[in-house]
């Protein structure tokens, strides 16, 4: 039997993510019978590469998805409220990376080293959310420990990449560089405060409760995607003048005892995940590392000696790559595998 094909489309292919999504389905040699490219507007007369063709970019509409199996999405929230539920009313099935769809009860969030089995409940709505980039790389490395281990509570500090606010922030970062060493003025577009040479206490939002709206995604998401409520979760998220992969200073206390060697042994055979942990090599995981990669890199695996049962560790992706392009497209190789 043939193997299956699929109508697919990525909707805000011009972005930072979108195009990595295109560049995922053609490295990852993905079932396509066709490749519709959507963006805004403004990216009209634009055209992107696929497999060595160029592909024109069209417009983003409700009647865009009539022939389409799946739906990548990577436009913003507002786009995704808008466009998504018309794009899986016309019956194809949208993969969500805004943050827009993850806490609805109804939607799968998933990561599929993690829970790929919830992608069975797309079918309630159609739409199968991506979780948060910081969120993915935490839960990929802590999910096998909480698995062994029962995880009571996790301290994470994160240093994100301006890649996750999109190719804008990556012009705005590479600018402020430029004009700070050329003793210029620097213009400010993005984020609030200069980038360049800096680091923002500052990711999304800030909400009622004192904490981001990104640090509050920590919270939520973890739990959704580990199915477990009771794990407590407290995150603080900071910019840093990164172009691609998220860090991550992590912190568990867990119910049962546990070792360094005890974490490095689970997570040699997790699926996903590479250890680099060899500090008398100078050995352990960085953003200019994992950038390009698709693995969690996870380093400095040692005890929390101020605690009974605690680590600390490093964990390292690319925000772009595993943190979005990449998951999706995981789950949309599972999806059309599994289900349709
Ligand atoms: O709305 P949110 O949730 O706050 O999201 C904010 C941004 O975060 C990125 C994405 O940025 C998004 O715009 N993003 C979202 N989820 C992400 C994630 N999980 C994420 N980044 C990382 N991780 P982006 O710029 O990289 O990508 C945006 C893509 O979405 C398309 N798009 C935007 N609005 C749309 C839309 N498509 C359809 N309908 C809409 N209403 C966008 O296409 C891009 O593909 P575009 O055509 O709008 O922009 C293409 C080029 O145009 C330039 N440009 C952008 N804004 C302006 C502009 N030029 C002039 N004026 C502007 N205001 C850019 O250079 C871009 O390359
Ligand atoms: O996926 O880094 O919810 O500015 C929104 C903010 C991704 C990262 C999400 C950023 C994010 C982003």
């Amino acid at each position: 039997m043939a193997e299956k094909s699929f109508h697919v489309a990525v909707a805000g292919a011009t972005g930072a993510v979108g195009n990595q999504m295109i560049a995922c389905l053609e490295e990852r040699n993905f079932p396509l019978k066709s490749l519709k490219l959507l963006a805004s507007a403004r990216s009209v007369g634009k055209t992107l590469k696929f497999r060595g063709e160029a592909i024109p970019v069209e417009e983003l509409k409700e009647n865009s998805f009539s022939n389409v199996d799946i739906a990548l999405f990577s436009a913003g929230g507002g786009t995704s409220l808008k466009f998504s539920p018309a794009a899986a009313k016309s019956g194809c099935v949208v993969i969500d990376n805004s943050s827009a769809w993850r806490m609805d009860p109804d939607i799968p969030l998933v990561v599929p080293e993690v829970n790929a089995h919830a992608i069975a409940q797309y079918k309630t709505k159609g739409i199968i959310a991506n979780p948060n980039c910081s969120t993915i790389q935490m839960v990929v490395a802590l999910n096998p420990i909480h698995r062994r281990y029962r995880i009571k509570r996790i301290v994470v500090s994160t240093y994100q990449a301006v890649s996750g606010t999109g190719q804008k922030a990556i012009v705005e970062l590479l600018e402020q560089t430029r004009a700070f060493l050329e003793n210029r003025s620097l213009e400010k577009k993005v984020y609030p405060h200069r980038i360049a040479f800096n680091c923002l206490p500052h990711i999304d939002v800030f909400l009622e409760n004192g904490y981001t709206k990104e640090e509050m995604k920590m919270v939520n998401e973890t739990r959704k995607i580990m199915e477990d409520e009771s794990i407590a979760v407290t995150a603080t998220t900071i910019r840093v003048p990164v172009i691609y992969s998220h860090s991550e200073s992590i912190n568990i206390e867990t119910e049962e005892p546990i070792s360094a060697a005890d974490v490095r042994e689970l997570l040699q055979d997790a699926p996903g995940v590479k250890v680099v942990d060899d500090p008398a090599a100078n050995r352990y995981p960085m953003a200019i590392d994992a950038a390009g990669q698709d693995l969690t890199f996870v380093g400095r695996i040692r005890k929390d000696e101020s605690i009974a049962n605690g680590i600390n560790m490093w964990v390292v992706a690319d925000n772009i790559r595993k943190g979005a392009a990449t998951n999706a497209v995981q789950i949309a190789e599972i999806l059309g595998k599994n289900y349709l």
